[in-house]
């Protein structure tokens, strides 16, 4: 299979980890979004909404949207629970990371990282801290109480908030006033066959 994506981006080095964590043997398409290489015809016949990371199974068939490529490759694994309360505890922390957490942290760190902070964004970028801390208070909370978000064990909603999580500092999100997080990034950090963002 072929995962089209960024490695830089959070939303496609989640599939990346996913995959080195799981031994998933696939071929890496790199596009590059500042070239606008997510609306090229063929790109747009992949995922119409321009976006990546993009899953392209063997036989043609393509997901997009990050956290259902995740749960997608997960299935029948140790990081996807089947039980309807695990799997919807799975969910709800990853609906919770595309509306309440990556519109702020991550765009922030766009704004920061990809496009270097300009004057023009500046307003932008600081509108973006007080969801992006509310978020993080939520996720602080959480781990507060148990070593991952969904349960006592790892699962696909550790690895869709840990991707833009981890580098928050990028979105100038200091994490030093989360203790719960910080020990939380170092679980994962640990686990066998973590990549990092490089
Ligand atoms: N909800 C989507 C968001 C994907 C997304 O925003 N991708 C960005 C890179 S992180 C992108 O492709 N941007 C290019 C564009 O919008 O033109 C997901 O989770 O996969």
């Amino acid at each position: 299979m072929k995962i089209y994506g960024d490695i830089q981006s959070g939303n496609c080095y989640k599939i990346k980890l996913l995959a080195s964590l799981l031994d998933i043997e696939h071929e890496w398409v790199h596009v590059d979004i500042l070239k606008d290489e997510t609306h090229t015809t063929e790109f747009l016949g992949k995922n119409p909404n321009a976006k990546i990371p993009v899953l392209e199974l063997n036989d043609g068939r393509c997901i997009s949207e990050s956290n259902a490529i995740l749960n997608y490759l997960a299935t029948g694994t140790k990081l996807l629970s089947s039980d309807p309360y695990q799997y919807s505890k799975i969910q709800q922390w990853q609906f919770f990371e595309q509306y309440s957490h990556e519109p702020f942290i991550a765009v922030a760190r766009f704004i920061a990282k990809y496009l270097g902070l300009p004057d023009e964004r500046k307003a932008d970028y600081e509108s973006k801290q007080e969801g992006g801390y509310k978020a993080l208070q939520v996720m602080e909370q959480q781990l507060q109480q148990t070593p991952y978000l969904a349960s006592d064990k790892l699962s696909t909603a550790d690895i869709s908030l840990y991707g833009y999580t981890h580098v928050a500092h990028e979105g100038g999100f200091d994490l030093s006033e989360y203790p719960a997080i910080m020990q939380w990034i170092d679980r994962i950090q640990s686990q066998p066959k973590y990549i990092g963002m490089e």
